[in-house]
């Protein structure tokens, strides 16, 4: 029997969308069970640790994000050649991590005056950091993250880049063309942009 796959997220790209892109562009058949904020609370004790993305495996549960869309970038050949190439797409999807966590824990400030006042120093410091070093990787590295080569790498940043945007309303692409360049060539691919035209139309 076919191996099933069932993806348990919000309504929302967020987290969910890199795991959704490798399972779309692998042409493995799952269920996108998204689910309202307010069946959370009931739901919540039921998972392994409180969060979401769940992925069940013919029925077995597993959590963590990164962790899931990697066994999926496995099983699709999508980790690099070698272990060390391996290496550097964790190096790529950990550092965009950091990156995110900055800007969503910006997102859920919820006094809104240390929110204003941390705007400026997101926008001026965090974003070109960030950015400059991944448009300088992707410069290198012939328009992908990993050795001229498609990996999970690229999915993982061209779903959560444009999440990020969409989420802090500031923007991370318009300095940078070859991070834009590089979210267009991913969604591009048939599979993405076929995906993309009929997913449910979300904020972030
Ligand atoms: N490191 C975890 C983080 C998961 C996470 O923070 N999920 C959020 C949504 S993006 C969540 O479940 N929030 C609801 C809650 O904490 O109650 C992962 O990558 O899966």
């Amino acid at each position: 029997m076919a191996t099933t796959y069932k993806m348990t997220y919000f309504n929302v790209r967020g987290l969910g969308e890199p795991i959704r892109y490798l399972l779309v562009y692998g042409g493995i058949d799952f269920e996108d069970k998204r689910i309202g904020f307010e069946q959370w609370p009931a739901m919540k004790s039921t998972t392994p640790y409180g969060k979401l993305p769940l992925m069940e495996i013919d029925g077995e549960q597993f959590h963590q994000s990164a962790a899931i869309a990697r066994y999926i970038a496995k099983q699709l050949k999508l980790t690099g050649d070698d272990d060390i190439e391996s290496m550097l797409c964790d190096i790529v999807v950990d550092t965009f991590s950091d990156f995110r966590s900055q800007m969503t824990s910006w997102f859920r400030e919820k006094d809104e005056a240390i929110k204003e006042k941390k705007r400026g120093p997101l926008i001026n410091e965090t974003v070109p950091f960030y950015m400059e070093r991944f448009e300088k990787e992707l410069e290198k590295n012939n328009g992908y993250f990993v050795r001229g080569k498609l990996t999970w790498a690229d999915f993982y940043v061209a779903a959560v880049v444009e999440v990020m945007e969409d989420m802090c309303k500031i923007s991370c692409l318009d300095k940078y063309p070859n991070i834009k360049a590089h979210k267009e060539k991913i969604e591009n691919i048939p599979q993405i942009k076929a995906y993309i035209e009929k997913r449910p139309k979300t904020p972030f």
